[in-house]
């Protein structure tokens, strides 16, 4: 067993979901994993055995205008490594992350420790922002100096080589699941009158509400919708356009069929009353929440930007129209719920694909990942 240190962003994004999934099962497998971050991570059980969290302060002071967490972060790791003789620090999404673990990497070395980095990319660190001429030059540095590097799709690692210099060899490493959070008890429990009369669909989109999301969409590929099958929608999560599509429901005054539920770190319980999730996202290097809708049985409608295609198999598990392209996404939806024997095929298709991104299949292969850095071979 090893001991592993996972940095991360504590928040309901992607990445920080992913980051806090694969500590807590490196950890009930029985590793020692040290979370270093600024807040406790929103899905981290605590409770976890051999799971220990280390929190980053940012000591604030009038003359700086952006408080150094890079610096503070740095600090961390170098604390927490020598405390607890950590083998690997494990850091998702590149930005500051990864730059951040090079300066602790140096400030090791020259005590006598050499840990080793590795780094997994995670999207918009690479497409929207790591590329961006105010960062790309230390984010390519920062990748090309972690030990080993990975992408949680083939679409990002050749967005990676596109946008970047890379020297290092990148391994696609998929995103996963719990099935464990996912019990087909559950759906027992999942008691849809709560939400929607029996003969109404019920269609849900979860996301962090920034523009990359185009919730936008969402709200006009459901007013199309309704308008042809009764139907409810769930909108899940919070963020800077969460006010405008509220807007926009009231404006097609259809807000007794819109629940905004904000941001809950449960997905999973609210998933088994869909019957379709919507995605028409501008980019996504894998599309997290369409995998998580397909492991609760619900088919999955998105655009076919970056990874999704990896996840979203079209015609099988849902369909995938360009970006922007409402009338296709709503016609492939209509195809969707038109009938039941329809739909639960597609929900059964969602549901089995899905199963190949299970923890058992992609854990061993960031443990692999880790043993190589440190013993050598796999
Ligand atoms: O935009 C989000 O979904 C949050 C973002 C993040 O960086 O936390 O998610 C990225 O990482 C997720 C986990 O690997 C991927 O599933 C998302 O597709 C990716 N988001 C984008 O590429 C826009």
């Amino acid at each position: 067993m090893m001991k592993i240190g996972i940095v991360c962003y504590p928040t309901y994004g992607g990445s920080g979901v992913v980051a806090t999934e694969l500590g807590m099962a490196l950890a009930n497998k029985g590793h020692e994993v040290h979370f270093i971050t600024y807040n406790q991570p929103v899905r981290l059980d605590f409770m976890t055995k051999n799971l220990h969290f280390h929190e980053v302060f940012v000591e604030e002071y009038p003359l700086f205008l952006y408080q150094p967490y890079e610096l503070a972060l740095s600090s961390k790791m170098v604390e927490v490594v020598v405390q607890y003789g950590i083998q690997i620090l494990h850091v998702h999404y590149a930005i500051p992350h990864a730059y951040a673990a090079f300066m602790a990497k140096q400030i090791l070395k020259e005590k006598g420790i050499n840990i080793k980095v590795a780094t997994t990319l995670h999207g918009t660190d690479i497409t929207l922002v790591g590329s961006h001429p105010d960062y790309k030059t230390a984010v390519e540095f920062s990748i090309n100096n972690s030990d080993a590097v990975t992408s949680v799709s083939q679409s990002l690692k050749n967005d990676t080589l596109r946008l970047f210099d890379i020297k290092k060899e990148i391994d696609v490493i998929y995103n996963f699941i719990d099935f464990e959070k996912y019990p087909d008890e559950q759906f027992g429990k999942c008691n849809r009158a709560n939400l929607a009369n029996d003969d109404e669909r019920i269609i849900v989109h979860t996301s962090n509400f920034r523009p990359v999301k185009r919730v936008d969409d969402v709200i006009e590929i459901f007013h199309k919708i309704q308008q042809k099958i009764k139907s409810k929608l769930l909108m899940i999560g919070d963020g800077p356009l969460r006010e405008g599509v509220e807007k926009l429901v009231k404006t097609y005054g259809i807000q007794e069929k819109v629940y905004f539920l904000g941001k809950t770190d449960d997905v999973n319980r609210l998933l088994c009353h869909a019957d379709l999730f919507l995605l028409p996202s501008e980019t996504e290097s894998f599309g997290l929440a369409a995998l998580e809708a397909m492991a609760a049985k619900t088919p999955v409608i998105s655009s076919n930007a970056g990874g999704l295609s990896e996840v979203n198999i079209h015609g099988i598990t849902g369909y995938l129209s360009d970006v922007g392209n409402i009338e296709d996404m709503v016609n492939n939806a209509l195809k969707i719920l038109a009938d039941d024997a329809t739909l639960n095929q597609f929900k059964l298709n969602a549901f089995n694909h899905s199963k190949q991104f299970c923890q058992d299949n992609i854990l061993p292969q960031y443990e692999c990942v880790y043993r190589k850095l440190v013993h050598g071979c796999c």
